[in-house]
């Protein structure tokens, strides 16, 4: 390494202030390998692909407030899709199409659907996305689903993985804020794990605001399968995050603020706080025996501590646990300290006891090993090695499992075997299929939320930078950088023989049920459109097809204040010929896949002659792929 890139190395972390340039004072040799690794040739395979080659990975990406998922080829890093999820997407449509406005409404409560139509709203068009994970068979990713969270407007969602679109989203009752998301991994998913991270009054009708011991937090299992809530179960202390087990017996939800604080100063009094295991077995049969009650259609049963020791257990853990991790040798769990330089070790085997002999809580623990400043995340390799993020230190630290156990135990052995810098200030980390039994030891993701001096200056509102290490070296270093915008919290690598997504859809798809009921009843066949438009007193349903670069209809007539429809079927049924429907000066813009159906509705009430057109790029002829709407001006 030369002097130069060694001084701008220290120069740059230098401006993260004392706590991280003291860190890397104790760890320079670590430091080493910092470029060492850049080089062309990397054991794991390649991350920078000739053009055309195909990466070995989906990564699929959370993006934080901006609400939608994103899709990505690991180890290249290159951004494939988007998908929008809470989020309003001008592109497709959704948010706007009248088969997503049907996914982003039809799971709301009551209530919700009351105070935005109050304010004219049709949903929420914002949402705060951190935690995407894939349902599981047996222990590994099946391909089926990914699920997601929404911490802004409480919220659960689930993306198709043949078609990469979302096709449900629920609000979670009775909770606040659902941050800690994950699937359960055996026998399947089976349920999805959701946390309410804030707490709230049970009851929160504006009665209670400073009586702490009615504020509750609730943690739910929805049916990943019918999108319905299972049961919910009332915890003390918020929430954070989650994972399940290779067993199909337990969750583990950690919970800092076990002192039930509103204000920062009461929620970091105490010193340990805790991990929250919820007995699956035990609440099912709790359920079964009517031990509930009913609050917003939701079977809730009470898991507080002290109250019900059969539904779960409260295991002390230094202060503030965030990140929870189920490793890939089917038996131990990673608590992450955050305010606590440590990670605390669950041992699942031994579960069992603190359930069924009331064993003391902490009897589960079978390692803590002491690993730097702000661990908030770890990830695994399969071969016994766990990687934790430091957010504090801007590192990544590798660490022995079998050695953290032996030195728990007493033996004078380091479980840290590596620390490698990474720029700046990791939150969650992930590696290579990491999250299921299939672990493959290849590569790990560091997700830094700064990105400081690692790109062209942007102005004030920075990217994050995402760091590719090669854990397949033994000084794991850094061998990419990848920008990303807002703000990707958490990923998952999933290898690609998981995952087979249609090119095309299929006409018989659910996703246009409602169109193809409403053409049945107006006596028309979708695929074949309408020469007229079809008037329903001042409601107006216009059928078109779209084949490049022509929509069957290249103009038709309506008349001021009409609620129009407009449903375009896309014929074209090869991969990439997707088209859009976008109405010039009436904000409508929609996305019409091969083989789709997608409408929306919008109020002509502009008189005059107006242009759509197709807003993808089909054909040769695409700019000539447009017709006109003729708005009859209301008759004075
Ligand atoms: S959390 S940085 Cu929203 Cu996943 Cu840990
Ligand atoms: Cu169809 Cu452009």
């Amino acid at each position: 390494m030369s002097d130069f890139k060694d001084s701008l190395k220290l120069t740059r972390r230098g401006m993260l202030g004392a706590t991280a340039t003291g860190a890397l004072a104790a760890t320079t040799g670590a430091g080493a390998g910092l470029f060492a690794g850049a080089g062309p040739a990397q054991a794991a395979g390649k991350y920078a692909l000739a053009p055309g080659e195909l990466d070995e990975y989906y990564g699929f990406w959370s993006s934080g407030q901006a609400g939608e998922l994103r899709i990505l080829g690991f180890p290249s890093m290159r951004e494939l899709m988007r998908v929008p999820v809470f989020n309003r997407c001008s592109a497709t449509g959704w948010g706007q199409t009248n088969e997503s406005l049907k996914v982003l409404t039809e799971g709301l409560m009551p209530e919700t659907k009351e105070y935005l139509a109050a304010r004219n709203m049709k949903t929420y068009d914002n949402g705060d996305l951190h935690h995407p994970h894939m349902s599981f068979t047996d222990g590994t990713y099946d391909g089926r689903y990914l699920f997601m969270n929404d911490k802004a407007n409480t919220r659960v969602a689930r993306v198709r993985c043949d078609v990469m679109k979302c096709d449900k989203i629920i609000e979670i009752p009775n909770a606040g804020d659902i941050h800690g998301l994950r699937t359960q991994k055996y026998p399947r998913t089976g349920y999805v794990f959701a946390n309410g991270e804030h707490e709230i009054p049970l009851v929160n009708d504006g009665s209670i605001l400073d009586n702490p011991e009615e504020y509750v937090n609730i943690f739910t299992a929805i049916d990943g399968d019918t999108m319905e809530i299972a049961w919910q179960v009332i915890v003390s202390g918020n929430l954070d995050n989650v994972d399940a087990d290779y067993q199909g017996k337990y969750a583990f939800s950690t919970s800092y603020n076990s002192e039930m604080g509103v204000t920062l100063a009461e929620m970091t009094e105490s010193e340990t706080d805790h991990c929250v295991i919820f007995n699956i077995k035990e609440i099912e049969a709790g359920v079964a025996a009517g031990d509930y009650q009913e609050l917003n259609g939701v079977k809730v049963l009470d898991g507080r501590k002290g109250k019900n020791k059969k539904y779960t257990r409260y295991v002390p853990i230094p202060n503030s646990p965030h990140g929870v991790n189920t490793a890939p040798d089917q038996k131990h769990v990673v608590i992450n300290g955050k305010l606590s330089p440590t990670c605390s070790v669950i041992d699942v085997t031994k579960v069992d006891a603190l359930f069924d002999q009331d064993a003391d809580p902490r009897s589960c623990i079978v390692a803590e090993p002491e690993l730097g400043l702000g661990p908030l995340h770890t990830a695994f390799d399969g071969k016994g090695n766990c990687y934790t993020t430091l957010f504090l230190d801007s590192q990544v630290v590798k660490w022995s499992m079998d050695k953290a156990i032996r030195a728990y135990s007493g033996e004078a052995v380091d479980p840290i075997l590596h620390k490698t810098d990474v720029m700046y200030q990791p939150g969650h980390n992930h590696t290579s299929m990491g999250e299921t039994k299939e672990a493959d030891g290849k590569w790990l993701i560091s997700m830094n939320k700064f990105s400081k001096d690692r790109f062209l200056n942007v102005g004030p509102l920075k990217p994050e930078n995402e760091q590719l290490l090669d854990i397949t070296q033994d000084d794991m270093p850094v061998v990419h950088d990848g920008p990303t915008f807002a703000e990707p919290h958490d990923c998952i690598i999933v290898h690609r023989s998981k995952v087979n997504p249609a090119s095309v859809w299929s006409r018989d798809d659910p996703m246009w049920e409602d169109a193809r009921k409403q053409a049945a009843a107006d006596g028309v066949v979708l695929e074949d459109g309408a020469d007229e438009p079809i008037r329903d007193g001042n409601k107006v349903r216009v059928y078109m097809w779209s084949q490049a670069p022509m929509f069957s209809l290249e103009k038709f007539t309506v008349k001021q204040g009409d609620e129009v429809t407009i449903y375009v079927t896309n014929l074209d049924d090869v991969d990439d010929v997707t088209h859009g429907l976008t109405l010039s000066n009436h904000g409508v813009a929609m996305e019409v896949g091969p083989q789709a159906t997608a409408s929306v509705t919008f109020t002509a009430d502009r008189p005059g002659v107006h242009w759509y057109y197709c807003q993808w790029f089909c054909h040769a002829l695409h700019m000539e792929m447009r017709g006109r709407m003729l708005v009859e001006p209301r008759e004075a």
